[in-house]
């Protein structure tokens, strides 16, 4: 199935009534909303083989080279309506439904979220996927089959609880299991030397099998592979102790190996140092080297070819066995000495960095690894020798130091290229962490800014503004997002009248939404202002709810003063052991609940916090936001994406300047965004300032009440003391500046009010927004990465 061959309802109409019939075993008249679902999906299934074939046809035809994105996080969400929209089979398929009486939306929404990852970064490989497709930029995605995806996150008395995700409690009709693609993943054990060569001997092993779901582009023109990797026991049972009569004990060894894919990690830069997390990393990174040497293999023999065939991309250090691994696999198994195989391993593989803060940074210690991989514990000692003695770099530069593997440096020192991911991030790269390695291996850091895949995030998400758009500039913006600047040439009252019709629906939609699900009234005509992303001191949600309280101590000041509406709208998770991040979220709970029970104000502020946001709520509520609160410690925030995603959806951004917020705020134009707080220099110079926060609240009577209002107990009465430590921090540490941006943001916030209250200039503020959106779209970046750091053509003919 492709563009130029369209699906008909009455095609559509068979095959999905043979899927229910042959596949899920019932006729219509029992057919449950999963069942149709299930069938819809096996159709549309079926439509993205043939692309899916062709494309990995033309890819051996043509004998160019592929790109595998290694990283251990997808976070994919819902597939079915991104593939229905992706083929334009939307209508034709709501048509077939809709004459038995079933919705699309009911069948859509019976999905669960694929949610292989944590945040920004697994949607940022998932985006890329697309984006690759839509491209024809052949690819494979590598990642782990978790059974267990992103915990999910509900309230108790305002505090996150987390419970189990099973994604795959029911059968995924996405993916092709492939037991053939097997391999084995060894651990532990000792390493022998023998005529000069390492022999390992492992004392575990685990098997990596495949299971591929393909990623169809825009209009079904080509498919890629995202292939997960599902832990297996190479052995079912230990046949000595189950022939002497142990039949639990002899099933220990299955046991153990579908532990390694059980469940995703929670990003914690508490907790650190767990071995199941290294065994993780490893099992990735082997599986996919081996899947990537046999398919090489299968086609050459000359394996110096290999980096003119394969560009490996680490997402994060999280694949940084990579380097170590590809040598091993290169010396012990094929024969290659050690430096060719260190340098056709440098060759292919590159490093994308997504975070500066140093406590983030992944280490291991020398002796987990030596533990659990011991042949790996060699080569990395080899590779940081030479290290040293190319660059004489001092101690603390090197990859092994203070007993620990330095993994940024690991991947950094193995990588052809290392990329940041916005201007502002690249470049503190070179000017903070990695200024040395900068120096030692000049031109290696280049930047590759963060973009977003408008196909999920504007034309299914966002239907209404999707329309305006088409109506407004034609059909075919989806794959060619500069095209939304022509929105410019096309300001009318009328245009401007139909983006505020478009985001009123959503809003309306979104607040139904909110009253089935939280039972809470929202106006719709009230700003939507919304931060959604997960729970860190530095994205500064604290900043937000102290804000959020002195607005309401101002309205109950002078209620009858011309206030602006509002509708604070929180989401996200913390990880389950970031103390200061639960009591932030126990805090927003507490405040919401005193203050949406407040007569006098609930008209003009209300906070709801949905629990558990993830990739099908960020589809519901970017479209409904009118402000985007991107508010981190300059310097702090790599890029951020999700304020890439509310400003093509129309919403304004208040704003500091940090990550992708600068490219941003140049693209929509500066005066068409709300601009706050220091800059990343101004920061550093801010953290020498003795006293910095006490300085900060002496500053700020409306600070010191909110802070005052806090020890009183105000929001729990019946545990006074509950933010006293919360308090303590804020006046003592505020390691993220929230105090010292503070008179800032509310006179930034001030500014937003009226200019929401002036509907003309807000419905011209979005134009621009909307219109300035187009560079951050992911094709953009997946095209700087095909001609900056892979060196890779597309296979279609666009
Ligand atoms: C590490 C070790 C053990 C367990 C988990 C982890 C772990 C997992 C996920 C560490 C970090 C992450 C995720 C990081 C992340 O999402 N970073 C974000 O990446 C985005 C895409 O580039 C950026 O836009 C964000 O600025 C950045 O915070």
């Amino acid at each position: 199935m492709n563009a130029m061959n369209p699906m008909s309802a009455d095609v559509l109409r068979v095959r999905i009534a043979q899927h229910l019939t042959y596949t899920m075993g019932k006729d219509k008249a029992h057919a449950s909303t999963y069942d149709w679902r299930m069938a819809v999906s096996y159709t549309v299934r079926d439509l993205i083989v043939d692309s899916w074939f062709e494309a990995t046809r033309k890819t051996y035809e043509q004998g160019g080279k592929r790109v595998y994105y290694l990283s251990m996080e997808f976070l994919i969400g819902r597939i079915l309506e991104d593939a229905v929209i992706n083929l334009g089979l939307h209508e034709q398929i709501e048509e077939v439904l809709n004459a038995d009486g079933v919705s699309l939306l009911d069948v859509v929404e019976n999905e669960p979220d694929a949610a292989l990852g944590n945040g920004g970064l697994g949607r940022l490989a998932a985006c890329f996927l697309e984006s690759m497709s839509t491209l024809g930029c052949p690819g494979f995605g590598y990642g782990i089959r978790y059974e267990h995806g992103l915990f999910r996150q509900r309230f108790e008395g305002g505090r996150q609880v987390e419970a189990p995700e099973d994604w795959l409690n029911q059968p995924h009709p996405w993916e092709f299991e492939r037991p053939e693609a097997s391999y084995t993943i060894p651990f532990k054990g000792y390493v022998e030397t023998q005529g000069g060569k390492a022999v390992w001997h492992p004392a575990e092993t685990v098997l990596a099998r495949a299971y591929d779901t393909p990623v169809v582009g825009w209009k079904g023109k080509w498919s890629n592979t995202l292939r997960l990797w599902g832990a297996h026991p190479t052995e079912l049972f230990d046949l000595e102790r189950f022939n002497s009569g142990d039949h639990t004990a002899a099933a220990a060894p299955e046991a153990l190996a579908r532990t390694l894919s059980r469940v995703l990690y929670p990003e914690d830069t508490t907790d650190s140092g767990k071995e199941l997390r290294l065994k993780q990393e490893f099992f990735l990174t082997s599986a996919a080297l081996q899947d990537i040497l046999r398919r090489f293999l299968s086609e050459y023999e000359d394996l110096s070819l290999l980096p003119g065939k394969a560009a490996i991309q680490m997402n994060d250090t999280h694949p940084a066995l990579a380097g170590p691994e590809l040598i091993r696999l290169l010396v012990d198994e094929h024969g290659l000495d050690w430096a060719q195989a260190k340098d056709i391993a440098s060759r292919c593989l590159n490093y994308t960095n997504h975070t500066l803060l140093p406590e983030a940074l992944e280490r291991w210690s020398t002796w987990l690894v030596g533990r659990v991989l011991p042949r790996h514990m060699q080569i990395i000692e080899q590779i940081d020798a030479e290290h040293q003695a190319a660059t004489k770099c001092a101690p603390d530069l090197r990859i092994v130091h203070h007993d620990q593997v330095h993994m940024g440096t690991l991947a950094f020192v193995m990588a052809a290229h290392v990329n940041g991911v916005s201007a502002l991030h690249s470049d503190l790269m070179k000017k903070t962490v990695f200024a040395e390695l900068d120096k030692a291996y000049p031109g290696r850091i280049l930047n590759q800014t963060n973009g977003v895949t408008p196909r999920r995030w504007i034309r299914l998400s966002n239907p209404a503004l999707s329309r305006v758009i088409t109506e407004t500039i034609g059909a075919g913006w989806e794959d060619n997002l500069d095209r939304l600047q022509e929105l410019n040439s096309h300001e009318s009252p009328e245009l401007l009248a139909n983006l505020r019709a478009a985001k009123r629906a959503n809003k309306v939609a979104f607040s139904n939404w909110v009253q089935d699900k939280m039972g809470i009234a929202l106006d719709p005509d009230a700003m939507f202002d919304v931060q959604v992303k997960r729970i860190h001191e530095y994205k500064r949600q604290l900043l937000n709810i102290y804000e959020t309280i002195a607005r309401w101590n101002a309205i109950r000041k002078n209620p009858g003063a011309n206030w602006t509406p509002r509708v604070k709208i929180f989401g996200g998770k913390a990880a389950p052991g970031y103390f200061t991040a639960k009591e932030i979220i126990r805090l927003i709970n507490d405040v919401a609940k005193v203050v949406n029970n407040d007569p006098l104000t609930s008209h003009l502020l209300k906070i709801v916090y949905p629990a558990n946001y993830n990739v099908s709520m960020a589809q519901r509520l970017i479209p409904a936001a009118d402000l985007s609160e991107q508010i981190s410690t300059a310097g702090k925030e790599a890029s951020g994406t999700g304020n890439m995603k509310f400003t093509m959806n129309g919403a304004l951004t208040i704003g500091t300047l940090d990550g992708a917020n600068v490219e941003i705020r140049e693209h929509v134009g500066p005066e068409n965004f709300f601009l706050f707080g220091m800059t990343a220099d101004e920061v550093q110079a801010r953290y020498r300032t003795p006293d910095h926060a006490r300085k900060a609240i002496m500053q700020s009577q409306e600070l010191q009440d909110v802070l005052q209002m806090l020890v009183e107990g105000r929001f729990n009465p019946e545990e006074p003391t509950r933010y006293h430590g919360l308090v303590e921090h804020t006046w003592n540490h505020d390691p993220f500046l929230v105090a010292s941006d503070f008179v800032a943001f509310l006179a930034c916030q001030t500014k937003v009010d009226a200019a929401f209250a002036d509907h003309d200039r807000w419905d011209k503020l979005v134009l621009r927004n909307i219109a300035g959106s187009g560079y951050f779209s992911s094709d953009r970046t997946i095209q700087g990465y095909m001609a900056d750091v892979w060196d890779v053509k597309s296979l279609l003919d666009r």
